[in-house]
């Protein structure tokens, strides 16, 4: 492993290609921009490490290049918690374009073990506070492209972000979800074997693809499940790869509090358990509403702090507010 120096301060240096929108197939310029992942030997490259809810990512500006300076292999092993600087995941800042001309940047992200998602929500959170940081900008709202569409962020003067993440896609053969629809074209409320016993779930995408459970049969009707009592280790994987989610997914299982309040945690796609997630504490609110067990605006209590999420009535899109905080900066090896 490479030598790494914790530099705490580092230039604004504004270093310069595809969405998918949610329901179409992918864009050319998606696969070019995925293709096109090289580095020099010897090259360094500098980073910021932010969390958001204890969501951790190494963030990389990556705006001088469409091509992405380190591969998806070099990112896993920088996520490694012993072995690297230790992450959930590493985040990109591309040039814009990706989406639509007017963006101010894009993002590409890796989860901890390479593999790539397609929109990532506390993710985008903390990319938003590092490219204000780099271009020493007030607080301010962005147009990001990224592979799930144009996300907007907005800093605030109070440190939160505010993320209008658009409207959640229910229809089950875009999230991906094998299963039919049970109500208003959406997948509610669905039994799934997993771990030998059924389940109820519920799938939606944010971009990226969510199973939302509040217990197995009967449970969820009964008080509902305690997520402090769940063997998430070893049930989150047997949900992420269940051949009901074709593109695999994370899982959200969610106590209900209140109308207002639930806790939930997450096994994600890619990266295991987390203590946050973002699209899948939007997912999870939109499936609570569709069950008829939250109100749209609700506050997510993650094992590593609430999220407060919106899902409005007036235009179905959902807004997300949250932290995101700097932990440190350093330079890497690209390779
Ligand atoms: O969809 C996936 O593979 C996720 N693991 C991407 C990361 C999601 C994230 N945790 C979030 O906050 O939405 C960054």
């Amino acid at each position: 492993m490479s030598a790494m120096s914790s530099a705490l301060s580092f230039p604004a240096s504004s270093l310069a290609g595809a969405r998918v929108s949610r329901r179409a197939p992918r864009a050319p310029r998606a696969a070019r921009a995925r293709a096109a992942t090289v580095a020099a030997a010897g090259d360094t490259v500098r980073f910021a490490k932010y969390q958001g809810l204890g969501n951790d990512f190494v963030l990389v500006d990556n705006r001088d290049s469409d091509v992405i300076k380190m591969s998806s292999e070099r990112c896993a092993a920088l996520c490694d918690r012993n072995f690297g600087i230790g992450a959930d995941g590493v985040i990109f800042a591309m040039p814009p374009g990706l989406v639509q001309a007017d963006e101010d940047y894009s993002m590409r992200m890796y989860n901890s073990d390479g593999t790539e998602p397609e929109m990532c929500g506390n993710g985008i959170r903390c990319l938003a506070n590092f490219v204000a940081a780099q271009d020493g900008a007030d607080p301010k709202a962005y147009k990001v492209g990224t592979l799930a569409g144009l996300i907007q962020p907005e800093v605030r003067a109070d440190g939160q972000v505010a993320v209008d993440m658009g409207e959640p896609v229910l229809n089950p053969p875009d999230v991906p979800f094998t299963e039919g629809a049970t109500s208003d074209g959406a997948a509610v409320r669905v039994p799934v074997d997993a771990g030998g016993e059924t389940w109820l779930v519920t799938a939606v995408s944010m971009g990226n693809p969510h199973c939302v459970t509040f217990g197995r049969e009967g449970e969820c009707d009964e008080g509902g499940i305690k997520v402090d009592a769940l063997d998430l280790p070893s049930i989150g994987p047997v949900f992420e790869s269940h051949p009901t989610f074709p593109a695999k997914t994370n899982t959200e299982f969610t106590e209900v509090v209140s109308r207002k309040y639930v806790k939930m945690r997450v096994w994600e796609r890619g990266a295991g358990a987390t203590l946050a997630c973002g699209t899948g504490a939007c997912a999870t609110v939109v499936a609570g509403v569709l069950e008829g067990r939250v109100d749209r605006k609700c506050t997510v209590e993650l094992p590593g702090g609430p999220l407060e999420i919106e899902w409005r009535e007036s235009d179905n899109r959902v807004i997300m507010t949250g932290p995101a905080e700097l932990v440190f900066a350093g330079d890497v090896d690209a390779r």
